[in-house]
């Protein structure tokens, strides 16, 4: 199902040589995952990679995931780790996040003389929103976007207002191809863009969980009258709805699909979260 991914093994094993080289330098590990898909948007080799150093997990793009979900997985996290919900587009949380690295530099330094400043590094998958919260906690556009694994042109640390370092180059981890649902979540969240399966079968996948899991809002958004039998049906009742139809009343199912991704995506549907803790 998944093929032309560049993720090789070869690269694989590069990133995370440069995850591990890089992380050697820092006091603790920002790893931002995707608040629509918890699951899907984590590798479990960061857990490996960052063995005891202190974490934070920051659900990003909150702002586009279900609020009661979120608050699930913080409780879910918090056992654990130290979590936080952010959006780092609007600067959401950007000052909870301080705080809490404030707090553990001084727990760092506690009864320390000469002071060195407290070092960071971001972590996660493609398309989590690395960059953009980098520049927020920089509070200027230091970040290039797209960067692409593998690929660093030496490393430099910004500094921050509260006198932190973090590096510049966030460690991009590969996403978790072997599990096909993670697969597809990542790519109904755009971190897989056009990569896996054709946009007509990735809508109709993404309307079969959304009538699982959110039919109300599909309803709602689709003015739907009642969620049918198989995802097949829900998209063609809601291309016809949608006027995504051709030449001789076919279905549009690639206008279709299209429009369901990007009205996901862009939380127009409603705010809707595709994982949920256990239990
Ligand atoms: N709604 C919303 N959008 C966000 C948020 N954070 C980032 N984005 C958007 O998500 C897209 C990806 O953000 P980037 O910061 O480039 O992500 P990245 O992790 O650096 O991506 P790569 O460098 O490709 O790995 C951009 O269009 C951002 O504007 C957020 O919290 N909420
Ligand atoms: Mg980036």
């Amino acid at each position: 199902m998944i093929d032309n991914i560049n993720w090789y093994p070869g690269h694989m094993k590069k990133t995370r040589e440069l995850i591990q080289d890089n992380l050697k330098m820092v006091d603790a590990v920002i790893e931002v995952i995707d608040a629509r898909i918890p699951v899907s948007s984590r590798n479990p080799i960061i857990d490996e990679l960052v063995k005891d150093k202190p974490r934070i997990i920051a659900l990003n793009k909150s702002d586009l995931a279900d609020e009661a979900a979120n608050r699930r997985w913080v409780d879910h996290f918090v056992a654990k780790d130290r979590v936080l919900t952010l959006n780092s587009m609007s600067g959401g949380g950007i000052k909870n996040l301080l705080k809490l690295l404030e707090k553990m530099e001084r727990e760092k330094n506690e009864g320390k003389g000469s002071l060195k400043p407290y070092r960071l590094m971001i972590v996660g998958v493609p398309n989590v929103g690395k960059s953009s919260l980098i520049n927020r906690l920089t509070g200027r556009k230091s970040a290039k976007t797209g960067d692409k694994p593998g690929v660093t042109k030496g490393k430099q640390w910004l500094k921050l207002n509260n006198g932190m370092q973090l590096l510049d180059t966030p460690g991009i981890l590969w996403p978790k191809f072997e599990d096909p649902k993670a697969g597809l979540n990542l790519a109904f969240c755009g971190s897989i863009k056009d990569e896996i399966l054709d946009v007509p079968t990735l809508g109709m996948e993404l309307i079969g969980v959304l009538a699982e899991n959110y039919p109300e809002l599909l309803k709602e958004r689709y003015k739907l009258d009642e969620i049918a039998e198989t995802p097949l049906e829900n998209m063609e009742n809601m291309a016809l709805k949608r006027g995504c139809i051709l030449p001789g009343k076919r279905i549009d199912y690639e206008r279709i699909g299209k429009l369901v991704l990007d009205e996901f995506r862009s939380a127009k549907i409603g705010r809707i979260t595709l994982e949920f803790p256990k239990g």
